[in-house]
């Protein structure tokens, strides 16, 4: 038994040098409001590996922090934003905690602002994310 705890305890320590990126910054295409973002967080945060959600409608950049040596691959987290209908157009990772990505995107200029009215929440999709939640 103690050999097993032993060897968790070793298998745990071992997967952050193996996956060591902490945040997962995206480019998303197609945030306008905040329904959107709404949706997006809530989605980001059905995955286990996800510690955090930061999304910013000026930016259009979402981040999630991940728990440590854990990750979400390219490939998922495309799925996921897909099928709440937005566009996933820039992946990129890094170790800086998802504060430090807040307050660095927050510095940033923002990007022109997108008619609300030229888009519309996807129900089946968003299942709940509608103007009256
Ligand atoms: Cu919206």
């Amino acid at each position: 038994m103690k050999i097993i705890k032993t060897l968790l305890l070793t298998a745990l320590l071992a997967l952050p040098m193996l996956a060591s990126a902490k945040t997962i910054e995206m480019d998303v295409n197609g945030l306008v409001c905040a329904f959107c973002a709404q949706g997006i967080e809530k989605t980001l945060k059905t995955f286990p590996a996800t510690e955090a959600v930061y999304v910013s409608l000026e930016h259009r950049i979402v981040a999630v922090e991940l728990k440590d040596g854990q990750d979400i691959d390219d490939k998922t987290l495309r799925k996921a934003l897909t099928d709440s209908g937005y566009t996933l157009v820039k992946v990129r990772r890094t170790d800086e905690t998802i504060d430090a990505v807040r307050a660095r995107v927050s510095k940033e200029k923002a990007l022109p602002a997108v008619d609300p009215a030229k888009h519309s929440h996807d129900e089946k999709a968003m299942p709940g994310m509608g103007h009256h939640e």
